[in-house]
């Protein structure tokens, strides 16, 4: 069974600790893929709602020191209960309270999946990538290698994010090259992004399973923008960010299977 419809058919709780840009349309988005959104910060909650999650998503797109320590307690939760955990860096190398923060959140918690866009990630492992407010900067550089030092540093699937994506474990590494540029003119089109990993990541049945489902993650979510931009290019980045949420509900395995691009460049 492929992993899209194990999503739809186990329906998954995903618990999101995300920002105050993008959480209604990531719980939007969550529940057109077919999983179920969950959002929860209170200090006094988080542990259980993390536990009884199927995966947990951070995003310290709008932190403060509150939104921080959730995002600790809710971690640790998941960890001691072996929920998988996404982290979205955003803005990653902006500031470096961010900086700094993401830093000891990577070695307080495992994480299962690390996504971000380029800078983002270097920045997580300590190494320089400009990066402009919450969008990756220009520069030219080894993305892949990046991407595999990162997964090699924090023991978990990196994902980078961009025009091609690169994931990897650092032992298997696959580029997708689904999606579409109007995906950068939709705020939070990165951080539900990384909530649909969250969703797959809970459906893995194995170690095993992980690499092959972010994989699909992502060429599923591409295939979903290519054809809301089908449907609405002529229209504007308004129209396409509500036919993304109807194609996440309408994308069929086997229309995934019939367009995904994926290759895989490293490993076995
Ligand atoms: P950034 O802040 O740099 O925009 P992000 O967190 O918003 O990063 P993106 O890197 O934009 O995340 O990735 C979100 C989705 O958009 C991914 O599915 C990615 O493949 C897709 N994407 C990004 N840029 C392009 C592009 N130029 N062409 C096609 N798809 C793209
Ligand atoms: N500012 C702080 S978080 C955020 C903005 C604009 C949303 C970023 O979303 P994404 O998915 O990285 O584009
Ligand atoms: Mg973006
Ligand atoms: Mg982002």
């Amino acid at each position: 069974m492929s992993y899209l419809k194990r999503v739809r058919t186990q329906n998954p709780l995903v618990h999101n600790i995300t920002n105050l840009v993008v959480a209604p349309f990531t719980a939007n988005g969550l529940l057109a893929l077919g999983a179920s959104p969950f959002m929860a910060y209170a200090h006094e909650e988080v542990a259980d709602v993390a536990k009884m999650s199927g995966a947990v998503v951070l995003n310290i797109g709008t932190l403060d020191d509150k939104v921080v320590q959730a995002i600790r307690l809710a971690g640790q939760s998941a960890n001691a209960h072996h929920v998988p955990v996404v982290l979205d860096p955003v803005g990653a190398g902006a500031t470096t309270y961010r900086t700094e923060t993401v830093q000891m959140l990577v070695r307080e918690l495992r994480l299962t999946v690390l996504r971000g866009n380029v800078a983002e990630v270097a920045n997580v492992i300590g190494e320089s990538w400009s990066i402009k407010g919450v969008d990756a900067g220009s520069g030219e550089g080894d993305r892949i290698g990046i991407a595999e030092r990162a997964a090699h540093k924090l023991g978990c699937v990196v994902v980078i994010t961009g025009k091609e994506d690169i994931i990897t474990d650092g032992q298997s590494t696959f580029l997708t090259s689904n999606g579409h540029a109007l995906l950068t003119q939709v705020t939070g089109a990165g951080c539900l992004l990384s909530s649909v990993i969250g969703a797959f990541t809970a459906i893995a049945e194995s170690g095993a399973d992980l690499l092959g489902s972010v994989v699909e993650a992502l060429a599923f979510y591409g295939v979903a923008a290519e054809l809301a931009a089908e449907r609405t290019a002529h229209q504007g980045p308004g129209s396409f960010q509500i036919e993304l949420l109807n194609q996440l509900a309408q994308v069929t395995p086997d229309l995934l299977a019939e367009r995904a691009q994926i290759r895989q460049i490293h490993g076995g």
